[in-house]
């Protein structure tokens, strides 16, 4: 280590958990939100972390036994607060055998997923597994796999052989019906591997829905550099997170669970409404704020929501996607519209415009196209939905306002940058059947023309200030 540079931080040396959980894509989100919630409740859940990907997280945190700070931003300050669920952390490319092995061993009964929406390898207009993904035809011929629905359908099939009970797959990312989505694709990749295993499976398999809560900015280099100053020792792998949190699970774990029901999660009969309530109302907002902020020159959320232009159109927003709610239990629509826009704009939170508006194909369907629908059918306003939509087609088409390029990230970035540079870049993206079923594309198609083409004459700040109410 170089001289005047902080040790590492190590374990405490305190017994850890024994492991019960095997997770899949340890990035900031599960290490910030799911780990420590993990460590509150207790129990032997401590887990294997797999990274299906990239060697980073496991790089960081093996030299430094597994041991990690997660940072509260809380307004009087940061709380750093060292996590040590986290046993061992696995890289999935370098040694498929070794994560195979994990999911098999029959001590770990929960296989915890927070792989983003594209690692579900699905077809996010209709939910169901995406064949022609290269990952799912290589799955489907090759006993060691590379998609995360892979990896669970092929350590299924080792404990059906070995006659170990199956493990509960706890999906945690922001999807619709994320555990009924989760099912539909392990059966279908299945079915296409062993039709026995698709009907074990299906009897065999439970797949509860949660939804899930905590803004996590992606680390930065200064956040590293914040840690070390103030814990004294140098943490390669911080999380820095918002106080709140929510986890609403669906209590069915066949093969037991963590006593997360005692450290406030909130586990239920039915998550719908919870969910529907969170990735319609932050999760869609989040998404209008990225484009819309981000071509409006705003480089985080927090800096987006002081712009009373976009504020006033964020509360537009939530006005017209509250109608096509159910209102959860203990829940208040409007006063949960408060909170929410006063944790965007927490200043401590560097949450980049840019990071949320990645993946915008994934996401939209069900952040944005659902509330679309239902305010459609129940013939209502749906000005204020439009115009984010209009905003990400603005977005992906690579340039922004000032001509500058854009960085776009998403799995569909060529077809999205070629149809919204198109002549008719509305028509040609609502083209896209992968986002857009046809119904949904040809009733939106002209109201979407005018708001785009009124975007791109007027600019985005000025689009969001003419639809504030
Ligand atoms: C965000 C989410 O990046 C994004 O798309 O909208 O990660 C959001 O911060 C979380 O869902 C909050 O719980």
């Amino acid at each position: 280590m170089e001289a005047g540079l902080p040790d590492s931080v190590t374990p405490s040396g305190d017994p850890r958990p024994e492991v019960g959980i095997v997770h899949l894509g340890l990035g900031a989100f599960a290490r910030a939100f799911i780990m420590p919630w993990l460590a509150e409740a207790g129990g032997d859940w401590g887990v294997i972390g797999v990274s299906l990907r990239s060697p980073d997280v496991r790089d960081a945190l093996a030299p430094q036994g597994c041991v990690y700070h997660a940072v509260e931003m809380t307004p009087d300050g940061p709380e750093p607060r060292p996590i040590e669920q986290v046993r061992d952390v696995l890289v999935a490319p370098e040694d498929p055998e070794a994560v195979l092995a994990a999911m098999t061993d029959p001590a770990v009964r929960i296989v915890s997923l927070t792989v983003t929406e594209k690692g579900y390898c699905h077809d996010p207009a209709t939910g169901k597994l995406n064949s022609d993904h290269p990952d799912i035809a290589h799955d489907i011929v090759n006993a060691i796999p590379r998609s995360a629905p892979g990896y669970l359908v092929r350590a299924l099939e080792r404990r059906r052989k070995t006659g170990t009970r199956p493990f509960t797959v706890l999906s945690c990312d922001n999807l619709p019906h994320n555990g009924a989505l989760t099912r539909s694709v392990l059966i279908d990749l299945a079915h296409r591997i062993d039709p026995e295993l698709a009907r074990w499976i299906e009897a065999e398999v439970a797949c509860p829905a949660t939804m899930v809560d905590r803004i996590v900015p992606a680390t930065t280099e200064d956040d590293i550099a914040e840690v070390a100053r103030l814990t004294g020792t140098h943490d390669a792998a911080p999380v820095l997170h918002e106080p709140f949190r929510q986890w609403v699970i669906e209590d069915a774990f066949p093969a037991g669970r963590p006593a997360l029901d005692r450290v406030g999660v909130q586990m239920v009969g039915d998550v719908a409404p919870f969910e529907a309530m969170k990735l319609r109302m932050l999760n869609g907002s989040h998404s209008s704020i990225a484009y819309l902020g981000y071509l409006a020159g705003h480089e985080h959320v927090s800096e987006a929501v002081a712009d009373p232009a976009i504020a006033d159109f964020v509360r537009t927003f939530w006005s017209q996607v509250i109608p096509t709610l159910e209102t959860p239990e203990g829940e208040d629509l409007s006063a949960y519209a408060d909170a929410l826009m006063e944790r965007f704009a927490n200043p401590a939170i560097r949450h980049r415009t840019w990071q949320i508006a990645m993946d915008g194909s994934q996401k939209l369907p069900q952040r944005l196209l659902g509330t679309l629908r239902d305010a459609l059918d129940a013939g209502r306003k749906t000005d204020a939905l439009l115009l984010p939509l209009a905003a990400w087609i603005r977005y992906v088409s690579g340039t922004d306002e000032a001509g500058a390029p854009i960085d776009v990230r998403d799995p569909l970035a060529d077809r999205l940058r070629e149809a919204a540079n198109a002549d008719d870049p509305v028509g040609s993206v609502l083209a896209i059947r992968d986002v857009f079923d046809a119904d949904m594309a040809a009733r939106i198609a002209d109201p979407l023309r005018e708001v785009h083409a009124a975007l791109v004459r007027d600019g985005a700040r000025a689009s969001a200030a003419a639809r504030s109410d």
